[in-house]
């Protein structure tokens, strides 16, 4: 009795939601259906663009025969600098070319597999319906060429990637890119576009070792990533190649993450997306702090930039970020907005994270001085000190982390110029600084110490690690706070 109830019930529950899925894959059907009847009208060739731009928007133009040629070349790229790796690319780039199409063209896909290549190749796009997104029609010997058609059926923005075996180790290489299928009548109009893509790099030697470096099945597999980052390698999207945008425009980025494996946890320090295409699709989210953008996943983000100042992109799963390149810039020009952002010492570019995590309780900056410390007293508090602010930086023994915290060991910057090393520390630093013959561009939060506690901490970094011996007093330091802030390069960039 008992038993028959639950199976009646089970039976409804299997029709109810068998009507359901039937009823919603016929609505689907539907659509893409009107679109495969959609009339193509004249032929014109695919403007393919480069990371961080994008071809123009498809605006009121009908359906038509969009012709893409697509190049791949193997070639020989920089990680990070000293640091060699051969990736694999669809156009020269990683990601590879962005595609611009409109929902019902007729897409006619030449898939060139250059002469020097070592390798065959293939294409498998998202946004293709059909046997292998493409890859079944489409492999390509080196120095072939195989033509392909589509027609694209649903609006979104879709990954490419190659498929061809071992299908990880060549979207490892750099092998993806994003395919976009705008609406009739196109997205609407923004002031700026771009184009990011993540994606999970392994190499032999570990972050930074220098020379040519080859791709790690191994640590493939456990998926344990030296390198995370946008656009193919680290700093892609920062310093001089930084995304822009003036106060008061609308910035979209389509951004996609390629793998192999991590997802993305996409995110902008100091800004909240307006809007959010989940998964690249036609659902928006609103006021969005971080998307999560899965591997062989896309997301569009709109966001209006109201105040000045340098905003971050990052995986916010934060290592990634300040240890393995996941970290991008977008710099802002325009008049300040103290309504929106007071702007405070470091005007107010990245606060909201380094501030909370690095600061100290916020201590008002006089000597509470009993008698004059030794210079092994200072040293001693100094290391304490250094074990408790600087430490999670420039690490242990003052040997940074290559390419994000410069050294504090024989550090020429620091031994060259002490007044300039107080008030890194007195007001943080940021801007391209080089230190030891490599160049840094990143952001140091002040540090909200006390004079004696910044004298004995610099003391102590001064007489370790191979440096010059300064001993730097409190009053060296008071006298430097007394200072106005000198908006040099250094500090302000
Ligand atoms: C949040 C990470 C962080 C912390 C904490 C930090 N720094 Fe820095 N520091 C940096 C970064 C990043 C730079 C380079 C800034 C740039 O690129 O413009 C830097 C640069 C410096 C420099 C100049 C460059 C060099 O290597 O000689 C000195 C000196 C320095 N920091 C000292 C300190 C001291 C002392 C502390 C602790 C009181 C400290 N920093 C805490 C990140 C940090
Ligand atoms: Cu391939």
């Amino acid at each position: 009795m008992f038993k028959n109830e639950t199976k009646i019930k089970n039976i409804a529950l299997a029709m109810f939601v068998a009507i359901g899925l039937f009823s919603c894959g016929k609505k689907e059907e539907n659509d893409a259906k009107n679109y495969e009847n959609v009339k193509v009208e004249g032929k014109q060739v695919a403007e393919l663009t480069a990371p961080p731009f994008v071809p123009k928007p498809v605006g009121n133009r009908a359906a038509t025969k969009l012709v893409v040629h697509m190049e791949i070349k193997e070639q020989e790229g920089e990680m990070v600098d000293g640091v060699k790796y051969t990736y694999w690319t669809f156009g020269g780039s990683v990601p590879g070319s962005f595609i611009r199409t409109r929902v019902g063209d007729e897409v006619e896909f030449h898939l060139k597999n250059h002469p020097d290549n070592k390798m065959p190749h293939n294409i498998d796009l998202h946004a293709v319906t059909g046997p292998g997104g493409g890859a079944t029609s489409s492999l390509v010997a080196p120095g072939h060429e195989k033509v392909f058609n589509f027609k694209t059926l649903n609006p979104g923005l879709y990954v490419y990637h190659c498929a061809t075996a071992p299908v990880g180790m060549h979207i490892a290489n750099g092998m993806y890119g994003l395919i976009l299928v705008e609406p009739e009548g196109g997205l609407p109009p923004v002031d700026k576009e771009y184009y990011i893509m993540q994606g999970d790099f392994y190499t032999k030697g570990n972050y930074g070792e220098q020379g040519s470096q080859p791709f790690d099945m191994n640590k493939a597999i456990k998926e344990q990533a030296d390198y995370v980052v946008f656009n193919g390698k680290v700093g892609a999207v920062t310093g001089e190649k930084s995304l822009t945008a003036k106060v008061g425009e609308t910035v979209r980025i389509y951004m996609g993450n390629g793998g192999p494996n991590l997802v993305s946890s996409f995110h902008v320090i100091g800004e909240i997306f307006d809007k959010v295409h989940i998964e690249g699709g036609d659902m928006i989210n609103k006021n969005v702090q971080t998307t999560l953008v899965p591997a062989g996943g896309s997301a569009i983000v709109e966001f209006k930039v109201d105040v000045p100042g340098t905003f971050i992109l990052v995986d916010h799963s934060i290592f990634r970020a300040f240890n393995k390149g996941a970290l991008g810039m977008l710099k802002v020009e325009g008049a300040e907005n103290k309504k929106i952002h007071s702007g405070t010492i470091q005007e107010g570019i990245y606060l909201p994270e380094g501030g909370t995590i690095q600061n100290m309780p916020k201590v008002n900056g006089v000597a509470k001085s009993a008698a004059p410390k030794t210079l092994a007293e200072q040293i001693k508090s100094g290391k304490t000190l250094y074990g408790r602010t600087c430490f999670a930086c420039h690490q242990s023994e003052g040997q940074g982390v290559p390419n994000a915290f410069p050294p504090l060991a024989k550090s020429d910057y620091l031994n060259a110029n002490i007044d300039r090393a107080i008030n890194a520390v007195l007001h943080g630093l940021s801007g391209e600084v080089t230190v030891n013959g490599k160049k840094y561009n990143n952001v140091m939060t002040s540090q909200n110490l006390t004079d004696d506690e910044i004298a004995d901490v610099l003391t102590y970094v001064y007489n370790s690690w191979g440096n010059n011996k300064t001993v730097v007093t409190p009053a060296k330091v008071k006298a430097l706070r007394a200072k106005p802030v000198v908006k040099t390069k250094d500090i302000h960039e």
